[in-house]
C-alpha cells in the first residue's frame, strides 16, 4: 500500500488522553490533539518572550542573544522580568512546550495502537534538560546555577562549568556519558551502512534483505544481533547517552565539590598498594 493510502486508513479516531474528540483532528498532515494545542501556545509564548528578551538586551544578533537566568542572589525566589525572570518564564514555557509533545506522542501512539517508545525516549532528552535547569539548581540553591539561554552564552556556561571541577574528562559519569555517545555513533554507522548496502546490490542483482544483512555480520565477526536486536541495542545507548550525562553534571556541585581528578584517589588509597 501506498504510504499516503496507508495514512489515511489509519487516520482514525480515538487514543486521545485529554479533550476526547474535542481537538481530534488532523491540519494537513500534522495531528492536532489537545497537547498540539498546548504546544503551539507554550512554544509561541515562550518564543516571543525570547525575542523581548533580545529587544531589552538590545541585540538582533541570533549569535550573541542571551536570555540569563537569575543571579545567585535570588537563590530559589521569582526575579523581576530584567533580571531573570524572562528565563523563569521561559523555562516554564519550554517545559509546557517539551511535556505536551512528549503527550501529543504518546496520543498518536495510543491512536495506531503501537508502544510507547517514542515518547519514553523523548523523555530522556526532557529529563537531561530538566536535570541542567531545575533539579541541579534546587538541590544546590539557586536559579543562577542554570544555563543562559544563548547561543554564544550557554558554550561560556559549559566551559567555565567544566573547569569549576577542574577537567570534566576526569568526572566518571562523564566517562560512562562519553562511552555511550561514541558507541551510539558506532552502532548507527554499522546499521546504517548495512542497510544502504544491502538495499544497494550490485548491477541487475534484485535488493537484499535481512538475511544478507545477518549472513555478512556471521561471516564477518561471526555474530549478529538481528534486524529487531540492532534497534533494540540502539535505543538502549542512546538513552544511557543521555542519562548518564544527566548523571554526570547533576554529581559536580552536589555529591562532589572539587575538582574531578581528585575523585580518583579512591584507587591511589586502595589497601592493596595504598602503604607500599
Ligand atoms: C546486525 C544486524 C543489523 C545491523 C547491524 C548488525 C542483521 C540490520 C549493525 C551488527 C551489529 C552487531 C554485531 C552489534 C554491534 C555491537 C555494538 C555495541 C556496536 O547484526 O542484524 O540489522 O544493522
Amino acid at each position: 500500500m501506498a504510504l499516503l493510502t496507508f495514512e489515511k486508513k489509519y487516520r482514525v479516531p480515538g487514543g486521545t488522553l485529554v479533550g476526547g474528540d474535542l481537538f481530534d483532528f488532523w491540519v494537513g498532515p500534522f495531528f492536532v490533539g489537545f497537547f498540539g494545542v498546548t504546544t503551539i501556545f507554550f512554544a509561541g509564548l515562550g518564543t516571543i518572550l525570547i525575542f523581548y528578551g533580545a529587544v531589552l538586551q538590545g541585540t538582533w544578533n541570533p549569535w550573541l542573544i542571551s536570555i540569563d537566568p537569575p543571579p545567585l542572589e535570588y537563590g530559589l525566589g521569582p526575579a523581576p522580568l530584567r533580571e531573570g525572570g524572562l528565563w523563569q518564564i521561559i523555562t516554564i514555557c519550554a517545559h509546557g512546550a517539551f511535556i505536551s509533545w512528549l503527550l501529543r506522542e504518546v496520543e498518536i501512539a495510543r491512536k495506531l495502537g503501537m508502544g510507547l517508545h517514542v515518547p519514553f525516549a523523548f523523555g530522556f532528552a526532557i529529563l537531561a534538560y530538566t536535570t541542567l535547569v531545575v533539579i541541579r539548581p534546587v538541590l544546590m540553591g539557586a536559579w543562577g546555577h542554570a544555563f543562559p539561554y544563548g547561543i554564544w552564552t550557554h558554550l561560556d556556561w559549559v566551559s567555565n562549568t567544566g573547569y569549576t571541577y577542574g577537567n570534566f574528562h576526569y568526572n566518571p559519569a562523564h566517562m560512562v556519558a562519553v562511552t555511550f555517545f561514541f558507541t551510539t555513533c558506532l552502532a548507527l554507522a554499522l546499521h546504517g551502512s548495512l542497510i544502504l548496502s544491502a538495499a544497494n546490490p550490485n548491477k541487475g542483482l534484485e535488493m537484499r534483505a535481512p538475511d544478507h544483512e545477518d549472513t555478512f555480520f556471521r561471516d564477518f565477526i561471526g555474530y549478529s544481533i538481528g534486524p529487531l536486536g540492532i534497534h533494540r541495542l540502539g535505543l538502549l545507548l542512546a538513552l544511557n547517552a543521555g542519562f548518564w550525562s544527566a548523571v554526570c553534571i547533576v554529581i559536580s556541585g552536589t555529591v562532589w565539590f572539587g575538582e574531578w581528578v581528585v575523585w580518583w584517589d579512591w584507587w591511589l588509597n586502595l589497601p592493596i598498594w595504598a602503604d607500599l
